[in-house]
């Protein structure tokens, strides 16, 4: 019988070792993979989030917590990919054309992996056909991320390159703020990165 409690705290920890154990006992065990995702990992990944925004874990907790989370998505990725699991949904990151910052972008990202989403990253110095191509490849909503004030005028670029269409689009990044989201008619805002996860679980349950 798999821990969950324990899995949840290693993964909260950031106890990479732990979560690795537990994770292949649980494997071993022949424990359902959506149990050990839906009951272990990703509410830990949730609950560090939800501390992240209330100011009671910091960027290095965050990261640490992503590690070991990762180290348990590599033992199931074989099996979650097997088992035809399926994701709440696929959503691509990028930082948009112009800008190099990746750590607020790839926080963004492991949030929303460990929220159970699809996760396409696009990387940085994202130009209108890099999303192009992850619209083709299935993505509902893009998560643009801009560091720089000068960049965050292509946010609007994007948005009315896909107006019109079934893609939602959701802006964050530290200049970047709910008003110039309304402004550009983006569908949404992250503030940090849980709010990534909630406005993204908002656009899904209103689809
Ligand atoms: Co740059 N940089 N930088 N930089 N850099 C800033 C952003 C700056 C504010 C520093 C300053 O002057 N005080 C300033 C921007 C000023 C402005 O535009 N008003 C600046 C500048 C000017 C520059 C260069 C132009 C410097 C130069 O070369 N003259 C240059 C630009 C390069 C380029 O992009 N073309 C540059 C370069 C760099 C480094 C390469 C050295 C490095 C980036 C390394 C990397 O990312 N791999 C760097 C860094 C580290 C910073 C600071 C210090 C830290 C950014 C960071 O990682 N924060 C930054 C100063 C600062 O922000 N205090 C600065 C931590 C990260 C977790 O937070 O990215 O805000 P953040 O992400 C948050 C939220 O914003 C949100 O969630 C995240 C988690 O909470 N979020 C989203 C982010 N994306 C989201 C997307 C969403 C939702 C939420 O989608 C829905």
């Amino acid at each position: 019988m798999t821990d969950f409690a324990a899995l949840q705290a290693a993964v909260l920890k950031g106890n990479r070792n732990d979560v690795k154990d537990i994770v292949q006992q649980a494997i071993d065990n022949q424990e359902d993979i959506n149990a050990i995702l839906d009951r272990g990992m990703i509410p830990a990944m949730r609950e560090i989030g939800e501390r992240f925004s209330r100011n009671e874990a910091y960027v290095p907790e965050l990261l640490i917590a992503a590690r070991a989370m990762q180290a348990g998505l590599t033992l199931l990725e074989p099996l979650i990919a097997a088992s035809g699991r399926k994701t709440l949904g696929k959503v691509a990151v990028g930082t948009v054309k112009g800008d190099l910052h990746d750590i607020g972008k790839n926080l963004v990202a492991i949030m929303l992996k460990g929220a159970g989403y699809d996760v396409l990253d696009l990387g940085v110095n994202c130009d209108i056909g890099k999303f192009e191509e992850a619209v083709a490849q299935g993505a509902s909503i893009l998560a643009c991320s801009s560091l720089l004030t000068t960049t965050m005028p292509y946010m609007k670029e994007v948005v009315e390159h896909f107006k019109g269409r079934k893609v939602k689009i959701i802006i964050g990044g530290a200049p970047v703020t709910q008003d110039y989201a309304d402004e550009i008619g983006a569908d949404g805002y992250g503030e940090d990165a849980n709010g990534a996860v909630k406005i993204v679980d908002k656009l899904f349950q209103e689809a």
